[in-house]
């Protein structure tokens, strides 16, 4: 399977027209999740960072739907009534006569799209009648205690309500104003979101509907309690499982929208697989997860942001380390893993395991350079420990100290030699400089060794990262050659260690670690892909395996794929630390080429590429309730493929320098990375 892609930005907004040809069609998009304008985890990003292609082919005919959560709505959304004389007014008026309090307006993201948010509150008297409705339906019945699925219940019967509302209201504008026949296509996400399908199925509304799991619920407990769960998929009694996690009306829940739903996907082949099994149905469609690239009008601009980036971790590092700075961060490599904290399903335990070995590795053959491992996983902490914000004040006290000092030095020199006198050094450096200086020096002194955690966490007895730290005896000793940081918390630019978002950190990093043994999609090394750090994924990750689909040597272009499923895992912590001693063996050059490499990639995850099969989903679904409906749109899924053959230069060598002239080609042809390359480094002045 290739996928197809628009050449440029211009090129859709030219083809769609900014819903030019859906407004004609009188079709729209509804697209639902609990996580629209609310921040929780990945699913959040995929419909933030889909708005832009979005409205580009759907412009005002397509809404964006979920509940309304103050702490997140109030800063991303602009709250704006539709405009009369259009049936999204009438539906929300409709509603509100019935008490619901329903906020409308624009997400403030790019693409601009609309949003209709429902406050859950505001429907929960109804929360009974909405649960009969679901027992007499489809004999599925929620515990009363279960918070979270209650909600899921009156957001989704809101949302029916509203679109059954919607649609008679769209008939009757169509007959007066002699419009075509409205074509809806409703688009839920995960089972939170799937009551709204299923209420809108059972009572037979003519609206098609789209169903897309970005996990699935029994996979992803099954997978954190340690089962062997791809070479058992098929033989799980599912119903057996969910029952004994108490996820049995949740499971009945995210299979009943599977079922029901006109057009299945899923993000990856590999939860495709999965859903197969655990939930009985396989995806219509995959719908793998894209970005909203941003390409920077200087093709290097990305690796001076690096440089920038890592100068603030290096800072960071200058204070966590105090007194222990005897490694030299221009010989320095930035590891880091992140993530929802699942120690397993994340991989954050084969990760230390390989740090272990990789540190012994470095000890042995490059003991100048030094691994600082970073695992930012958010967890129940106490707040920032003392150590750790001590050494940030007495590394700044000393740069205050030494920029005071050289300002009064800069001073005396001026005034001596305007005098006509050219101090000497004892004039230059004062005793009282001297006296300063060597203040700071010794409050940097520490009996204990860095920390390995940046917060004192709660129960940190029992927390799995230290725990495997403690095991693999990794305590930031003098002689350790990697040196571990566990950041229990998601950064922030207020954050007063680091003082940089997620977003920078990633940048000034190295490389990205994501040894996933559960990982639908993963969007954590796409990220970086995008910005042009190499990463770790496996095969086990939907975007590993779509890596290993599109590229013909994913290693050569910074994407190096862990084998989690054909072999065990020793072999999969060996082959792991093998890829990052291989990656610390490469030198700055090699680095830079490989982050050019990488950075090329961004187009095979933009949405302008990826939106296609989105698309795709609504089309069938439509023509599932439509017969009749032909799509005008579909020249514009076959206009070219991407795919990414093996870099034609050698790739980035473990253990010597490029060659500065193209290497033969294997291919016979020229070696015109190589050449890339090579106009690459001169336009960076890196001979
Ligand atoms: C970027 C910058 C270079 C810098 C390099 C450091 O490429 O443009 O000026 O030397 O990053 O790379 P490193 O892999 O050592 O962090
Ligand atoms: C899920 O979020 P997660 O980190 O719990 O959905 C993401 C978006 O599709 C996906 O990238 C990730 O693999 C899933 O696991």
């Amino acid at each position: 399977r290739r996928f197809s892609r628009v050449e440029s930005g211009a090129d859709l907004k030219d083809y769609f027209d900014r819903g030019d040809i859906a407004s004609r069609e009188n079709r729209w998009n509804f697209e639902i999740a609990w996580e629209v304008a609310n921040k929780v985890g990945g699913i959040y990003t995929v419909i933030r960072s889909k708005a832009y292609v979005s409205t580009e082919e759907m412009g005002e005919q397509l809404c964006l739907m979920g509940p309304y959560k103050e702490h997140c709505a109030r800063t991303e959304m602009e709250e704006i009534e539709f405009p009369r004389g259009n049936p999204l007014l009438d539906a929300v008026n409709i509603m509100r006569s019935r008490g619901y309090k329903i906020h409308t307006g624009r997400w403030l993201v790019d693409g601009n799209p609309q949003l209709i948010l429902f406050d859950i509150g505001s429907g929960a008297w109804k929360l009974d009648q909405f649960k009969s409705d679901l027992w007499e339906k489809c004999h599925v019945g929620v515990p009363h205690l279960d918070v979270e699925t209650n909600d899921a219940i009156i957001l989704g019967f809101m949302i029916a309500e509203f679109l059954e509302e919607f649609r008679n209201r769209a008939l009757d504008y169509s007959s007066v104003h002699e419009l075509q026949t409205p074509r809806i296509v409703a688009h839920f996400h995960e089972w939170q979101a799937g009551v709204g399908l299923i209420a809108l199925r059972t009572r037979h509304i003519e609206i098609a509907t789209v169903f897309t799991t970005h996990a699935t619920l029994l996979g992803r407990y099954l997978c954190a309690g340690n089962t062997d769960f791809y070479n058992n998929l098929d033989k799980f009694a599912v119903d057996e499982e969910a029952g004994k996690r108490q996820i049995y009306h949740r499971y009945c829940i995210e299979r009943a929208a599977t079922h029901l739903s006109h057009v299945f996907t899923t993000v990856s082949e590999i939860t495709g697989y999965e859903a197969e099994h655990l939930l009985k149905r396989k995806p219509d469609i995959i719908t793998p997860n894209g970005l909203n690239v941003k390409k920077f009008s200087a093709i290097h601009e990305f690796q001076n942001l690096h440089a920038v980036a890592k100068e603030k971790i290096n800072e960071f590092v200058r204070g966590h380390f105090y007194g222990h700075m005897d490694f030299d961060l221009d010989k320095t490599l930035y590891f880091f893993i992140a993530g929802r904290y699942e120690f397993g399903n994340k991989g954050a335990d084969i990760f230390i395991e390989a740090l272990a070995r990789l540190n012994a590795m470095l000890k042995h053959e490059k003991p100048d350079t030094t691994v600082v491992a970073f695992l930012i996983f958010p967890t129940k902490v106490n707040n920032f420990n003392v150590d750790s914000l001590r050494g940030h004040a007495v590394i700044k006290q000393l740069r205050d100290t030494i920029n005071n000092v050289q300002n009064s030095i800069g001073k005396r020199m001026f005034d001596s030699c305007v005098k006509g006198h050219i101090p000497s050094p004892d004039e230059i450096l004062t005793k009282d400089d001297l006296v300063k200086i060597k203040r700071c020096m010794f409050a940097m002194q520490r009996d204990s060794m860095p920390p390995v955690t940046t917060h004192n966490i709660v129960d940190d007895w029992n927390d799995p990262v230290l725990g495997a730290i403690r095991r693999c005896n990794l305590f930031n000793s003098v002689h350790d050659r990697v040196k571990m940081v566990f950041h229990p918390e998601f950064l922030t630019s207020t954050n007063p260690l680091f003082g940089i978002d997620y977003e920078e950190f990633v940048r000034g990093c190295h490389l990205g670690v994501f040894p996933s043994y559960y990982e639908p999609w993963g969007y954590t090394p796409a990220e970086c892909t995008v910005m042009g750090i190499p990463s770790i994924t496996t095969n086990l990750s939907g975007f590993g395996c779509f890596m290993n689909e599109h590229i013909c040597d994913p290693k050569s272009y910074g994407i190096y794929i862990v084998d989690r499923r054909y072999i065990g895992l020793e072999n999969s912590v060996q082959q792991l630390s093998g890829f990052m001693m291989e990656f610390a063996r490469l030198n700055r050059r090699q680095r830079i080429i490989q982050r050019n490499r990488t950075e090329r990639l961004s187009d095979l995850l933009d949405w302008r590429t990826l939106g296609i099969y989105y698309r795709q989903a609504r089309v069938k679904a439509l023509q599932a309730v439509y017969p009749d409906y032909v799509d005008e749109g579909s020249l514009y899924s076959s206009r070219s493929t991407l795919n990414f053959s093996r870099p034609f230069s050698e790739p980035p060598s473990p253990t010597s320098s490029r060659h500065t002239t193209p290497a033969p080609s294997v291919h016979g042809s020229d070696d015109e990375d190589s050449v890339d390359d090579e106009k690459e480094l001169k336009e960076l002045g890196i001979k």
